[in-house]
């Protein structure tokens, strides 16, 4: 079995918890937030067993696309005043960051 942790953006969360609980996937959604931007997203926990593992990965690909994002600069510029401005900067976002990790024990009581 493998553990399938994905951060993938809030607009996606939604479509890709229905398309995995459509095919039976079990999920868990964690509202986390970025350290970059500071941004509202979302992780799913992802339990598959290994003969499963490349659909599960098909239908996070097919639902999470990469979006330019403007956002503030977390490390704003001083400006003429002395005073700290904070600047629009363009990042592009996901689709998905994934990280898979073996799964030792599944446990349900
Ligand atoms: P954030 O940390 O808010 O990063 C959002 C986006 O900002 C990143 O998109 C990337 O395009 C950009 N970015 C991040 N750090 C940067 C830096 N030092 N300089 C310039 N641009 C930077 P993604 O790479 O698609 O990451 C999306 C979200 O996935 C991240 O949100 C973070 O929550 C998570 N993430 C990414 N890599 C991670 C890692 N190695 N470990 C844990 N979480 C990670």
């Amino acid at each position: 079995m493998k553990l399938i942790i994905a951060i993938v953006q809030d607009e996606d969360a939604s479509r890709l918890v229905s398309n995995l609980m459509n095919e039976g996937y079990g999920v868990t959604k964690l509202a986390t937030t970025g350290g970059f931007l500071r941004a509202g997203n979302t992780t799913l926990l992802i339990g598959v067993e290994d003969d499963r593992f490349d659909s599960a990965m098909t239908i996070v690909e097919k639902v999470c696309k990469s979006r330019k994002q403007i956002a503030t600069s977390p490390n704003p510029v001083v400006g003429a005043s002395g005073a700290y401005v904070p600047y629009p900067i363009e990042v592009m976002v996901g689709g998905a960051i994934i990280f898979v990790v073996p799964v030792e024990k599944f446990i349900k009581l």
